[in-house]
Order: structure tokens, then sequence, then C-alpha cells
């Protein structure tokens, strides 16, 4: 289990020093939200190696707990301290509603390479979200999926009914909750530096996240009993605070786009595998882990409460969340067409 140790004084002061508005054409900082290693840290270091072999700009990176939990990095981006951010909608989803569409169960397909198609061609992926975070003062430069969401808990899940009493574990947003409440459980959302403490404790029963964040969050250790719903992928978003972007010169800009699309493609051969190799290693470590794959049946019984989830979507999103739905599913439809 890595140290989740959150914003100390020291790291404040370290934060501070040199924040003079001169040293931040030079160096850019950017902070994201997992551990060493992992997928955010994968795109963020590429990033990294991209500007500083391409440019005269150094690239500072932060990790989870060196400037907070995921809400104190997007504060500090968007007042400026920090240049670059990678949050998740799953937090966003606060602040831009819209951005909780990750969030309606079985929206997204199964399969990764048409999941990879999506978030490349996709018209509200690649245009409309880009204006949604404008408008919250945030240039949004890469959307990209980390992995399948799996849900661990305390017993394994197979049905709606498994689920009644359980303290699901939700990120901050309230789609996220409804889509549990519908699921049957009982939704508590909480950040990420409560999570392990929380299932170690019995605060919560359960949780969802990508394979390879249940086996380097240790997850598994307190939460050995993984279910595979095929409800969802775990999404990300990486972007720059606007104003600073808009200021930059455009050899800059053009910098920071190509360092975008490169850490993009590095990020997608990373997560390649990843969700099998971290399961073996996952089954390696622990004898008292559990893995139920949902047959087609038992996932009905979970699709079929997700209508009530995509109605509270559109509660919540108004006219802006129904075309960005209708955008969404075209985007679906004709990456599914594809593949037929
Ligand atoms: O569950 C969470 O809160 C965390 N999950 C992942 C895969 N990345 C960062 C996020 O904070």
């Amino acid at each position: 289990m890595k140290s989740h140790n959150l914003l100390t004084g020291a790291g404040i002061g370290a934060l501070m020093l040199g924040m003079s508005t001169a040293a931040f054409a030079d160096n850019w900082r950017y902070a994201h939200e997992e551990y060493e290693g992992d997928v955010q840290d994968v795109f963020a270091q590429e990033f990294k190696r991209y500007v500083e072999e391409n440019s005269d700009h150094s690239v500072q990176v932060y990790r989870f707990g060196e400037l907070g939990e995921s809400d104190d990095i997007m504060g500090q981006t968007l007042s400026g301290i920090l240049q670059f951010v990678n949050q998740s909608p799953g937090f966003t989803g606060a602040t831009i509603p819209e951005a909780q569409i990750f969030f309606i169960p079985y929206l997204m397909p199964t399969d990764m390479e048409t999941v990879l198609e999506f978030f490349d061609e996709s018209k509200a992926i690649n245009e409309m979200f880009p204006k949604l975070y404008a408008e919250e003062g945030l240039k949004l430069l890469q959307m990209y999926p980390e992995g399948e969401m799996v849900v661990t808990a305390d017993e394994p899940i197979t049905s709606p009914a498994d689920f009644e009493n359980k303290k699901i574990r939700t990120m901050t947003n309230p789609l996220l909750a409804e889509t549990y409440n519908a699921f049957g459980a009982t939704p508590t959302p909480l950040p990420w530096g409560e999570v392990y403490g929380g299932l170690q404790t019995g605060i919560i029963d359960g949780q969802e996240n990508p394979i390879f964040w249940i086996e380097s969050g240790g997850l598994y250790e307190v939460s050995p009993h993984l279910t595979f719903t095929s409800h969802g992928w775990f999404t990300t978003a990486m972007m720059a605070n606007l104003d600073f972007y808009e200021g930059l010169p455009e050899e800059d800009k053009k910098l920071v786009n190509d360092a975008s699309d490169a850490a993009y493609a590095h990020t997608i051969e990373h997560i390649q595998g990843l969700a099998e190799e971290s399961l073996e290693k996952i089954q390696e470590a622990s004898d008292e882990v559990t893995v139920t794959r949902l047959n087609e049946e038992q996932i009905q019984a979970f699709k079929e409460r997700a209508p009530q989830v995509e109605e509270e979507f559109i509660d919540m999103t108004g006219e802006s969340g129904k075309e960005l739905l209708e955008q969404f599913k075209a985007d679906l439809e004709a990456v599914t067409e594809d593949e037929e």
C-alpha cells in the first residue's frame, strides 16, 4: 500500500518557491491524480519528455498526495498556480455536470478497440467537451480511457439484490451516486485519499475502479471480491489553465498540442494488456481474491436500471446535456457500425 500523504506545509512551501510570474513561462507545473507508473503518470511523463526534448521549457510533474486531493489540484490550476492538471470526470462532473455522461451505465462498449476508436473520432469528445471545459476556464487537451470499471466488495456481487445495504464508494459527482442507487446499493461519495482506509475500517463495503488501480492502490487487500459488471470505463481528462494557454505564443501552443498528442499515443500503447497483467499480479499476491464475470442474464438485471440514470443525467444537465448525449450516442453508433 503506497502512502497517501496529503498536502503538507513543506509541500506548499515547495510550490510557492520560485513562483514568480517570469518562472511560469519556462517551468510548467503539472499535477495528476495517480502514483508513479500509473496511467495518468505515464501520460504526464511522456508530455514532459516531449516538451523538454522539443523546447527550452521544463515540466515539473506532481503526483497524488504531493499537492492534495483531486479537487485541490483543480483549484490550484484554476487559480494559475499550476498550468496543467489531469482530473477525471468523476470529480470534474461536480462542476461540469455534462462530464457525468461517463457514469450512465452500459452506454460505452466493452471492447477496448471500439472504445479507442470512439475517443479518436467522437465529435462529442473532441468538439463539444472542449467548449464545456472552456466555459469553466479550462483548455481541454485530451480525454482518454484508463480501463474498464470493475466493482470490488466484501462479497461477490452478481445481482442488484447483492448490493442491498452495501455502502459503495463513488467519486464525488452526483450522477455516479444515482447509478449506484439504481443498482440497489447505498452510494458513499468520497475523495480518493479516504478509500483504502474506508474499506479497511468497514466505513464502506466496496468501490469501483479499473484493475490497474485496484492493483496499484492495493485495494484488493481490503476489498477482495472483484466483479466485472461491464457497465463502464474509467475516463480521464488532461487540461491546461485556459488563460495560460491562450497567452502562449503560437509555437508554444503547438508544442503543448503536439506533446498532448504524443502523450495520448504513448498512453494508449501502455494500457494495451494492462488490465490482464494487473489481474495476474493481484492473483499472485492474494489467495483471498475472487473474480466474478457477470453473464448476459446477470448483466441484463443491472442494464435494466440504466434508463433511470440517463433520465437523471438529462434532468441535471438540461438542453446542453441532451444534445451532448445525442451526439455521444451517434458517435458510438458510428464506431460500433464500423466494427460490424
Ligand atoms: O477512484 C479514484 O478516485 C481514482 N481512480 C483512478 C483510476 N485514478 C485517480 C482517481 O482519483
